[in-house]
């Protein structure tokens, strides 16, 4: 195996990393922890990582924290996994701030992270970071369909495998979204987890309502150590070919209208329509997301399933003449498919509402073979 390049650090740095399947609630659970991290007086940093550039949850927590003097930087082209030397070259920037806390959020499809991250920093950077225990988030929707088999899926077995591969290396499961749920359903899912994982915490949360954090967040700063749980056998071609089966489309368009347009008029017809195309072809939804920003301000939208309500947030952009749309599609069909349809949408949105859309940058494409450089099969201790 190559060596890392060293990096020099004044104190060990405690790194919170959240994995979980796509959609799961990973952006918005850290940006509350790092909001509880800053009212206790600490130093937060955060990695956001993604396939590709023009990624939506950069955008999203720097308008959520940029502000609150929380430095954000990103590894995109890749999974941290896949690019573990450029995860290093972000930490090292973060820690130029002097953060006591450094959270990092992996690609939703990515799995074997203490194997191919956690071990490999443990061995080579032991005097600058710690780990807190690795956390893994999960949505109890997907939970039924990928883990318990109780609702049908349009995703192949590759999934579940990905899924269950995901929970497996986990030392926290964190059931989120409660705040959906029923007591009862609440505490069949939990029952249900602790029956298949008795050896992991398992912690019912929702990052969006706030009940849970507070306990996580005890945890995650404890001397607990964390990061411990490597996967002991994971099949690559069964790994990738879960991946393969989304199409994965990042793009940024300017938009503009010599008439004013409502902004959230604009997103909710670009929600139906991509609903609806996606529903002709029932191509399930890991995540569409998207941003839509002017004069400093953003508002976004999310959907999480194919049969989902979309969620809309952030500010109430009102009336607009020109903004920029950034949008994220994780969705189960092939890239030129995905395209096609994310393409005509955007002139059906011209069509409708007047509005002058010309695309930035726009990357389309399966995710790629995980190759991590760093692989420790091996327990490490910290
Ligand atoms: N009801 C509810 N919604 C939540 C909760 N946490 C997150 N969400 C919503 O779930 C959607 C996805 O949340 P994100 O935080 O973007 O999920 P993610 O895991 O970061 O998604 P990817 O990075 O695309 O994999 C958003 O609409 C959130 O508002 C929660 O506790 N309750
Ligand atoms: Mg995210």
């Amino acid at each position: 195996m190559a060596t890392p390049r060293k990096i020099r650090t004044e104190k060990t740095v405690k790194l919170f990393f959240v994995g979980g399947f796509l959609g799961s609630g990973k952006t918005t659970a850290l940006a509350d922890l790092a909001k509880r991290l800053l009212r206790r007086g600490m130093r937060v940093g955060m990695i956001t990582n993604d396939q590709t550039d023009n990624l939506v949850d950069t955008l999203i927590v720097r308008e959520m924290l940029s502000e609150l003097g929380v430095p954000i930087e990103e590894v995109v082209e890749g999974c941290f996994c896949c690019r573990f030397d450029e995860l290093i070259n972000q930490m090292e920037k973060i820690l130029a701030h002097r953060p006591d806390v450094l959270m990092g959020e992996p690609v939703g499809s990515c799995t074997d992270f203490v194997a191919a991250v956690a071990n490999p920093i443990k061995i080579h950077y032991r005097d600058a970071f710690r780990f807190a225990p690795f956390s893994t988030m999960v949505d109890p929707d997907r939970v039924r369909e990928l883990l318990l088999d109780e609702t049908p899926t349009s995703f192949p077995e590759e999934v579940s495998y990905l899924f269950k591969k995901q929970l497996e290396e986990s030392d926290i499961l964190a059931l989120n979204k409660i705040d959906t749920l029923k007591p009862e359903e609440r505490e069949r899912l939990l029952s249900d987890l602790a029956g298949k994982y008795p050896e992991k915490k398992i912690l019912p949360v929702s990052a969006k309502e706030g009940a849970g954090m507070e306990e996580w967040l005890e945890i995650l700063l404890s001397e607990r150590p964390g990061a411990n749980t490597v996967l002991r056998q994971i099949d690559y071609d069964r790994y990738a070919r879960a991946e393969a089966v989304l199409g994965w489309l990042n793009t940024a368009v300017r938009i503009s209208s010599s008439r004013s347009f409502d902004a959230t008029d604009l997103a909710k017809r670009l929600l139906s329509t991509l609903q609806g195309a996606f529903r002709e072809k029932d191509a399930e939804i890991g995540h569409l997301k998207f941003l839509i920003t002017s004069d400093g301000k953003s508002m976004w939208a999310n959907l999480t399933r194919l049969g989902a309500e979309p969620a809309l947030s952030g500010a109430q952009l009102g009336s607009l003449s020109r903004g920029t749309l950034v949008l994220n599609a994780r969705v189960r069909l092939e890239p030129a498919e995905l395209e096609g349809i994310v393409r005509e949408a955007l002139n059906k949105l011209s069509e409708e509402s007047g509005v002058h859309s010309e695309i930035i940058d726009l990357q389309c494409f399966s995710p790629a073979y995980p190759e991590p450089p760093y692989l420790v099969r091996e327990a490490v201790a910290q």
